[in-house]
């Protein structure tokens, strides 16, 4: 059966929404929650908490349970964003048609902002409503994918990636920078739900050749904008655009083959191959 992914997505990013919401009352001084509420409610496309989702429905959750990890992963995500556009990383003026949060704040309160977010994270799956072993299953899987072995690692590596690097090594970055987080989405929803070993195995691939493909996408939507020989390495530059779409199609399939048995694949199904298709 397929899904109205359309349908199905503004429900549960309406969820996700929504949790989000409360998220730092009480921060001193009162100003500050404008800092950090200014790239959180942008007009992100809320991907990996629908990943996270999807995986909790995939194998007989709900919704509802994945949440707190969904609203970690978006927490730790926009962390990510704020400081990749920092000017003593990407430097942009720019994200999602405004101004990028040092632009409007400064440079100081991008940073701290950058803090609270991640810190603010692991207290949403602390807190919430959820057995001890998941939220330490969360936790962990969260910390092991942000930090120097997973996204902050593949960020150190990508600034060290020069324009000649070949394909072992763009790979070995991307699976880091963008493939953890989107990874431990995945795993974290099937935590939620509590998914037997044999389950989260699946799960896994599916999270790590999705989020491959996330990036190998990312590539194939950027390459107008891909700066030549002088420009970071991509995908589109070691293999051509059609050869990158291929490369995104078999780690697409690689992922479905993966979660083909799981009792309520659609929302992941119909989610592999948007990440693909994407235009945005
Ligand atoms: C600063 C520690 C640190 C890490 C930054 C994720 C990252 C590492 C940098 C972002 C640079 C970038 C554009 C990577 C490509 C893939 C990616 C993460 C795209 C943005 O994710 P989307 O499309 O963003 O889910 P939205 O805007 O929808 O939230």
């Amino acid at each position: 059966m397929s899904l109205d992914l359309h349908a199905w997505s503004v429900d549960r990013r309406a969820r996700v929404d929504a949790a989000l919401e409360p998220l730092f009352g009480g921060v001193w001084p009162p100003s500050f929650v404008e800092v950090l509420r200014y790239p959180l409610f942008t007009g992100g496309k809320r991907m990996r908490p629908l990943y996270a989702v999807a995986a909790a429905e995939a194998v007989g959750g709900t919704a509802d349970q994945a949440i707190p990890p969904g609203v970690a992963v978006e927490l730790v995500h926009t962390y990510s964003l704020v400081h990749d556009d920092l000017p003593a990383m990407d430097d942009d003026d720019e994200r999602r048609g405004r101004p990028t949060v040092h632009k409007a704040f400064g440079e100081d309160l991008a940073i701290l902002s950058g803090d609270a977010l991640l810190t603010e994270a692991f207290a949403v799956l602390a807190r919430a409503d959820a057995p001890a072993e998941v939220r330490l299953g969360w936790v962990d899987t969260l910390a092991e994918a942000s930090g120097a072995r997973g996204m902050v690692g593949g960020q150190v590596g990508d600034i060290g990636c020069g324009p000649g690097a070949d394909l072992a090594t763009v790979e070995a970055v991307h699976v880091r920078k963008t493939g953890a987080l989107i990874r431990a989405a995945v795993v974290m929803g099937g935590l939620a739900a509590r998914a037997e070993l044999d389950v989260m195995a699946r799960l896994g691939t599916y999270g790590d050749r999705i989020g491959f493909a996330f990036q190998v996408a990312d590539d194939v939507l950027d390459a107008d904008e891909d700066a030549g020989a002088e420009g970071p390495p991509s995908y589109v530059k070691l293999l051509g655009l059609e050869g990158t779409r291929k490369l995104a199609r078999e780690a697409m399939q690689e992922a479905l083959d993966a979660i083909a048995p799981l009792p309520r694949p659609e929302a992941l199904i119909a989610l592999a191959r948007y990440t693909i298709d994407r235009e945005v």
